[in-house]
């Protein structure tokens, strides 16, 4: 019997020794130590022994029974480890080779034309404003000295949310700066960019929802003569010193008097081109002193308070900076198209 438990014992540590893995090594533990394993069989065989032999053979057995699961116990720390430094060089990382690029966006053209335009008002000293596409008519309309029976007011044109007329998406982002005379402490230098919505059918320059730059300024002694210096100096800003405007006598119902500002053609130099259709000037936007009447129902005394105001299309703007020939092609949002700019 000492000699099966010597014999057991050399030839499960050998074998525990040459275990592939986790798995055989378990099948091993099974083989030698397991309710019918090879060192149970042993010990079964024990109640044949006389009571003299037995304690020393008990001690023997459990000596090998300890022993085994010694030497399970090490193998198995000794596979793990192997396994985990198999994994860890399996898994390296190349930190050298080239990552994936995330793709990058980037600004829309309509929106490289406002912020440029934003740029040039803020460093003046505007503040811009936003404010709500769902208007009141009184603050679209109203205030503004379109009165009743105004042709804009028609429901051919305008998109209206009542049958009476009084709430609607706003056609012009005047109302925002109806809003600022109510409400900001006089003097007030602002610019209010944002969509606005007309009763327009789709084509290349038309488009029922279109985005607008208004601004104006208010205070004691402003003149037409800080409208045309103003608009001169952004204009020189935009297309390069020295570019020459002209002002044309024109009408709205909110500035009195009112004019249309051209820019010479920067393609010909005034000669006249396909550019600007042999005028030799192009229409960039349009303004006027703020009509006295605009004022007072704002509260804002028009006797000691004067102030000019100007309204330009934003998707023009950027479609003749960027040579873009059809307005459809800056709402469909392409990347194609968009990439390019
Ligand atoms: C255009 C013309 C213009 C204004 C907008 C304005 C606003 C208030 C008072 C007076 Cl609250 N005027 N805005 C003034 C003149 C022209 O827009 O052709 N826009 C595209």
């Amino acid at each position: 019997m000492k000699d099966q438990l010597a014999k057991i014992k050399a030839e499960a540590l050998a074998a525990f020794d040459s275990a592939g893995g986790p798995a055989a090594l378990d099948a091993l533990r099974v083989k030698y130590l397991g309710k019918k394993g090879e060192l149970t069989a042993v010990l079964k065989q024990m109640g044949r022994l006389s009571p003299q032999e037995r304690p020393a053979m008990g001690q023997l057995a459990n000596e090998v029974r300890a022993a085994l699961e010694n030497a399970i116990e090490t193998t198995s720390k000794r596979l793990e480890q192997a396994a985990l430094d198999a994994r860890l060089k399996a898994e390296t990382v190349d930190v050298t080779v080239p990552g994936t690029a995330p793709a990058l966006g980037h600004k829309h053209p309509m929106y490289i034309a406002l912020d440029e335009i934003k740029d040039i008002f803020v460093g003046m000293g505007f503040t811009v404003l936003d404010g709500p596409e769902v208007e009141l008519a009184t603050y679209n309309f109203d205030k503004l000295n379109a009165e009743e029976g105004h042709p804009s007011r028609d429901w051919s044109d305008t998109f209206y949310f009542d049958e009476d007329s009084r709430v609607m998406l706003r056609s012009q982002t005047s109302p925002m700066q109806v809003r600022a005379m109510e409400t900001m402490p006089l003097p007030i230098r602002i610019i209010a960019p944002g969509r606005v919505y007309r009763k327009d059918e789709v084509d290349a320059t038309h488009s029922p929802m279109f985005h607008q730059v208004e601004g104006m300024v208010i205070d004691k002694g402003v003149t037409m003569a800080d409208l045309k210096g103003t608009l001169n100096t952004v204009v020189e800003q935009l297309y390069g010193k020295g570019t020459k405007t002209r002002f044309r006598p024109h009408h709205f119902p909110f500035t009195e008097p009112s004019c249309e500002m051209d820019v010479q053609c920067h393609k010909c130099g005034g000669v006249g081109c396909p550019t600007c259709k042999g005028e030799g000037w192009i229409e960039l936007l349009g303004a006027g002193m703020v009509h006295p009447k605009v004022l007072e129902m704002s509260g804002i005394d028009s006797e000691v308070y004067t102030g000019w105001a100007f309204g330009i299309g934003l998707e023009r703007t950027a479609m003749r900076r960027f040579k873009i020939a059809d307005l459809r092609l800056i709402f469909e949002n392409d990347v194609r198209f968009l990439e390019q700019f």
